[in-house]
């Protein structure tokens, strides 16, 4: 095939990408946003590179005309977890969304693969406009945790480095690996609940005060530099004392007074509107 078939057969892959990248990423800003914990921890996707493509095709003895439909792994999207039960709510995500229909779901965390890896697969139809009009494609998804990915990614360079050929040492110590990856993944799912715990508290920490500081920034335009000084160092305090609640009670405290100011302001532009009027 000439490369710039190849181009045009991999365009709407990468355009599935690049359009599922953007999707996933701003569900883990809309999670943070809102002081949540996010299951997905990263996303990250590729469109798999035409050698490796051609590999593929050679080893499962697959027509080149034929590769679009039957290599499923074309599209690749990487959703990265902090724990094992973050999985099964990325799953039903995806399972629920309505711009992919799943095609095929491969569970490699119950039936670890021979090779000792872990991670579940989904492979989904996706739609994706093209100057030619609508075109569905196959992408798959790979969701594991951090600690299975960091297997993933060792024992896939080897398997590059060694071909078909791993020496059985080898094999052996990443067969271990993989049952420590197995045992790490409990042990941070038991303290999974403070983790989070600690996590959430950071994140809604850092919502009130950004929100704290935008209202500083607000009263700033319009009240006199003394009470704003006031306020900052109040705000200061309050910070470094650490008590999120008495932080909470302080921002609704400016959000009071940024109200109260944003009232003055406007009754202030109606008395000079009115003022205007009258001596016109
Ligand atoms: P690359 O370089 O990552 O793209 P099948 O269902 O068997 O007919 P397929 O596509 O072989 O078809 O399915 P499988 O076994 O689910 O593999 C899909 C992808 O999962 C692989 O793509 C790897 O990315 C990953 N994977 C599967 N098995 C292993 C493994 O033992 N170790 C590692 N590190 N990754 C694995 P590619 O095309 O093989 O490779």
């Amino acid at each position: 095939m000439e490369i710039q078939l190849w181009r045009e057969l991999l365009d709407p892959y990468e355009l599935a990408v690049n359009e599922i990248i953007v999707k996933f990423d701003h569900l883990i800003k809309e999670y943070r946003e809102r002081g949540m914990y996010s299951p997905i921890e990263q996303v990250s996707g590729r469109v798999k590179s035409i050698p490796s493509l051609l590999e593929k095709a050679q080893k499962k003895k697959i027509p080149i005309e034929e590769i679009d439909e039957r290599i499923e792994d074309l599209a690749g999207i990487r959703i990265i977890c902090q724990f094992v039960e973050d999985i099964e709510t990325v799953v039903k995500m995806i399972r629920e969304r309505a711009d992919m229909r799943v095609k095929r779901e491969k569970d490699y965390i119950s039936n670890q693969k021979s090779s000792g890896y872990r991670s579940y697969h989904i492979i989904v139809y996706y739609q994706v406009e093209t100057l030619q009009g609508p075109k569905e494609i196959l992408v798959e998804f790979q969701i594991r945790t951090l600690a299975m990915n960091f297997w993933a990614v060792i024992e896939h360079s080897l398997q590059y480095k060694y071909k078909r050929n791993m020496p059985i040492e080898i094999r052996t110590r990443l067969m271990e690996a993989a049952n420590s990856i197995i045992k790490l993944d409990e042990q941070m799912s038991s303290v999974r609940s403070e983790i989070m715990e600690a996590q959430n508290s950071f994140q809604i920490k850092a919502a009130i005060v950004s929100e704290i500081l935008n209202n500083i920034q607000n009263i700033y335009r319009v009240a006199n530099k003394r009470e704003v000084i006031k306020i900052q160092d109040e705000f200061y305090r309050i910070y470094e004392s650490n008590d999120l609640e008495e932080l909470r009670m302080f921002s609704q405290q400016l959000d009071i007074i940024t109200e109260g100011y944003h009232a003055q302001a406007i009754s202030l532009s109606g008395v000079e509107h009115i003022y205007r009027n009258n001596t016109i």
